[in-house]
């Protein structure tokens, strides 16, 4: 049995819950929830599993921790022996890497540092230091690399090419985050429109949130 330690409805979360869904695991994990608004990731018990106090991580049997989204679901696609959502090869890991990165970086990750310092993001209890002008300024690189990704979209249906992989979830829980905070994709970027409608198709996506 996994445990997977999460706050549901959060971006981050969302995407370790397509890759269980995408592996078939989600019947076999326990989801632990940790409330963010509460501070509860910020308690020390929590931090004593992930000293860095973020959801989701992921406890093993033997008691191991596993953190950061990228890393649990290198885990999990390696589980099955079939790196499906990873790569196989050493250009398609590259690739799918790559991509995965960017996407992190210049979309989740920046919308992420507008939600906290631009908006009023997990209340004022737990958002101890905002900077409202570096949320604002992260928003337009968010924007700017949703562009970039409707560009990359031109011509494949996926963010790494032909195949559904780890690259296009984190690109789904930044889309997720947009919803959320009610922003839109713009109405020209008719590739990342299409990309949109295909992977939240997925029966995974439906567990997602
Ligand atoms: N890079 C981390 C990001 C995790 C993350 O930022 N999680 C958010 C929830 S979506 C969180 O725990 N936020 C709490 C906080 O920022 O205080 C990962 O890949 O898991």
């Amino acid at each position: 049995m996994l445990k997977v330690y999460e706050f549901k409805g959060f971006a981050n979360p969302a995407r370790v819950r397509i890759a269980l869904a995408e592996k078939g695991l989600f019947d076999k994990t326990e989801f632990v929830q940790i409330n963010l608004p509460a501070g509860e990731h910020r308690s020390p018990e929590y931090r004593a599993k992930n000293p860095s106090g973020l959801v989701p991580a992921l406890e093993l049997e033997d008691g191991t921790i596993l953190s950061e989204c990228s890393a649990i679901t290198e885990y999990l696609d390696g589980l099955s022996g079939e790196t499906d959502l990873t790569g196989r090869t050493a250009i398609e890991r590259a690739r799918i890497n790559m991509m995965q990165r960017k996407i992190e970086q210049g979309f989740l990750g920046a919308a992420t540092d507008f939600f906290h310092h631009a908006t009023e993001g997990l209340g004022p209890d737990v958002e101890l230091y905002q900077n409202a002008d570096w949320g604002r300024h992260q928003l337009d690189v968010a924007m700017k690399t949703l562009e970039w990704m409707n560009g990359v979209l031109e011509g494949q249906d996926y963010f790494a090419g032909d195949a559904f992989t780890i690259a296009d979830i984190t690109a789904m829980a930044g889309c997720a985050l947009l919803d959320f905070l009610k922003l839109e994709i713009p109405a020209g970027y008719k590739n990342m429109h299409a990309w949109h409608a295909r992977v939240f198709a997925r029966p995974s996506a439906a567990l997602a949130a």
